[in-house]
C-alpha cells in the first residue's frame, strides 16, 4: 500500500494554523495549506498579488472591510514544492497573539479550517514528502531536549534511519522472491533451501537487524531519557541526593524526618542523557494522614520506575543485603525486573571511600551533603543505561520504532531456526513476509489509518 492509498479524512480542505510558538515574539507565522489558495492571496493580500514562487512580498493583510489587521511578508510555495507538497502561503507578520488570532480568524472565514495537531505533516506524509519516521524526527527535533538527541533527531529526518530500514526491506524481498521460488519448483535439480549461500543471507539480515536496533535503542533513549526513583527510609538523604544531581535546590531538606511528603519531579541532563529524577516521601509506617498519602504516591512511583536507587544512611546500616535492608520491595515486586541500585549515604561521617563499593554488586558510597562521589555515580548511571556519549550513528527512534524491529528479529530468528531444523521453507516464507510488514511500519508503507491518526495527533498544531 502507498501512502497516498491511505484515506485520512478531510485532505481536500485547506488547512491553517499559527506556525510559531505561542506567546510574544518578533515574528509570528500563520500557515495555510491546500490545493487553491488564490481566494486567500486575494482576500487577505488585496488585490491578487503577483507572488512569485517561494519569494517574500511585502504587503499589508486585510480584513473583510479593508481594515489592515498587520503588515508583513508572504511567501507562497505553489505545490507540489512545499512542505506539504499542496500549495502553502506563509503570512509572516509581528509575533503578538491578539494580531495573528485574527489572521487565523480571516483565514477561516475565506473558507479554512483550523488544522489538527500535526496536520501538516501528516499531508506531507500522504504526499509522500516524507515517510512515516522522518515526519515523527521532525516532531522529535522541535521537542528535543538536548544537543544529542537534537543531533539524532535530524538524522533520521534526514532519511538515515528509512534508508537503513528500506534497504532491510529490500533485502527482505530478495530473500523472500528466493524462498518463495524454491517452494514454487521443488522438482528442480538444485535443493535451493539447502544452499548455503540463503543460509549466510539470512544471518547477516539478522545482524543488520541487531545492528540497527542498537542504534536505534540510543536514540530512544535520547529522546525519552529514563525514569529514576530515589526511595528509601525517611531522612536517609533522598532529597539532598536529588539536589546534588540536578544541581538545584528543589527540595526542601530538613533533619525532620518525614520532610517530603508530595512527589517532586526534575528533569536533568547527565552529560547529554536526559534523566527524570523522582524525589519521594521516606517509607515508614505512620499515622499522620498526609504522609500516608506521600508514602502510597512513594510506592505507585517505585512501580513505575525505570531504575531505583535506595538511599540508606551509611551510619544506620550494617548489612549489605537489599534483600535484608528493603524486604518491602522484594514482598510487593517479586518478580521486579528493574535495576536497583543501593546508594550509601553519608559517607562524610565514616572513613567509606566514594565510588561503587568493592566486592558488592550494585551498591554505591556517596555524600549527597558534601557533594562526594557524584561524579562517579554520574557515571555509573550512564553505564546502567547503556549509554555512549558521542556515539556516532545514533538516529532518533521511539518505542514503536524499537518493537517494529523487534518483532522483525524475532521472525527472522525463527525463521532461520525452521529452516535448521526441519528444512521447512513455508515457514520460513511466512516470517519473512511478517518480518517485511513489521519493519514497513516503521516507513509507514503497511500502517493502518489507525496508527497514522494516533502519530500524527501528539504533534503539537501547528506543524
Ligand atoms: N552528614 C551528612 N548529612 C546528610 C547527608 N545527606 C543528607 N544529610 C542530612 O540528612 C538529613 C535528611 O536529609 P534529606 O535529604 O531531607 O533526607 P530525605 O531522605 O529526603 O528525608 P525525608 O524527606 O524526610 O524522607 C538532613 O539534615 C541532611 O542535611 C550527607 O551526605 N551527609
Ligand atoms: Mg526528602
Amino acid at each position: 500500500m502507498t501512502a497516498q492509498a491511505h484515506s485520512l479524512a478531510n485532505n481536500r480542505d485547506t488547512i491553517v494554523a499559527i506556525a510559531t510558538a505561542p506567546g510574544r515574539g518578533g515574528i509570528g507565522i500563520v500557515r495555510l495549506s491546500g490545493t487553491d489558495l488564490d481566494p486567500f492571496i486575494q482576500g487577505i493580500l488585496g488585490a491578487k498579488k503577483n507572488l512569485q514562487s517561494r519569494q517574500a512580498t511585502y504587503s499589508s493583510f486585510i480584513d473583510d472591510s479593508g481594515d489592515v489587521i498587520d503588515e508583513g511578508v508572504a511567501v507562497y510555495f505553489p505545490g507540489p514544492n512545499s512542505f506539504t507538497g499542496e500549495t502553502v502561503l506563509e503570512l509572516q507578520g509581528h509575533g503578538g497573539q491578539v494580531v495573528l488570532n485574527r489572521l487565523v480568524q480571516r483565514c477561516i472565514e475565506l473558507g479554512a479550517r483550523l488544522a489538527r495537531p500535526g496536520e501538516f505533516s501528516e499531508r506531507a506524509f500522504l504526499n509522500d514528502k516524507m515517510d512515516l519516521a522522518q515526519a515523527e524526527a521532525v516532531a522529535d527535533l522541535i521537542d528535543a531536549s538536548s544537543y544529542q538527541a537534537a543531533r539524532s533527531a535530524i538524522k533520521s529526518l534526514q532519511g538515515e534511519f528509512s534508508t537503513l530500514v528500506t534497504q532491510l526491506v529490500e533485502t527482505m524481498i530478495q530473500l523472500r522472491i528466493y524462498v518463495e521460488a524454491a517452494i514454487d519448483f521443488p522438482e528442480e535439480e538444485i535443493d535451493f533451501l539447502a544452499d548455503e549461500n540463503l543460509r549466510a543471507n539470512l544471518r547477516n539480515l539478522q545482524a543488520e537487524l541487531r545492528q540497527i536496533m542498537s542504534r536505534a535503542e540510543q536514540g530512544s533513549l535520547l529522546r525519552e531519557g529514563m525514569t529514576l526513583v530515589l526511595a528509601g527510609k525517611p531522612n536517609a538523604g533522598k532529597s539532598s541526593l536529588l539536589n546534588a544531581l540536578a544541581g538545584t535546590d528543589t527540595a526542601i531538606v530538613t533533619p525532620v524526618a518525614g520532610t517530603t511528603r508530595d512527589v517532586l519531579r526534575e528533569k536533568i541532563s547527565l552529560g547529554g542523557l536526559p534523566l527524570n529524577i523522582v524525589d519521594t516521601a521516606g517509607l515508614r509506617e505512620t499515622s499522620d494522614e498526609v504522609e500516608i498519602e506521600g508514602v502510597r504516591r512513594a510506592w505507585s512511583e517505585i512501580e513505575k520506575a525505570d531504575l531505583i536507587l535506595f538511599v540508606v544512611d551509611i551510619t544506620e546500616t550494617d548489612s549489605p543485603d537489599l534483600h535484608e535492608i528493603w524486604p518491602e520491595y522484594f514482598i510487593r515486586f517479586p518478580e521486579a525486573r528493574q535495576p536497583l541500585i543501593l546508594v550509601l549515604n553519608k559517607i562524610d561521617r565514616c572513613d567509606q571511600q566514594p565510588g561503587a563499593v568493592e566486592g558488592r554488586e550494585g551498591c554505591f558510597a556517596l555524600s549527597a551533603k558534601q557533594k562526594q562521589g557524584i561524579a562517579q555515580l554520574t557515571a555509573h548511571l550512564q553505564q546502567v543505561a547503556g549509554y555512549q556519549d558521542q556515539a556516532e550513528g545514533v538516529f532518533s527512534a521511539r518505542r514503536r520504532h524499537l518493537d517494529a524491529l523487534a518483532r522483525a528479529l524475532e521472525l527472522v530468528s525463527t525463521g532461520i531456526q525452521q529452516l535448521e531444523e526441519t528444512g521447512a521453507g513455508e515457514l520460513l516464507a511466512e516470517d519473512l513476509r511478517q518480518a517485511q510488514n513489521n519493519l514497513s511500519e516503521i516507513t509507514g508503507q503497511f500502517t493502518s489509518d489507525d496508527l497514522l491518526g494516533r502519530i500524527f495527533s501528539s504533534f503539537c498544531i501547528g506543524k
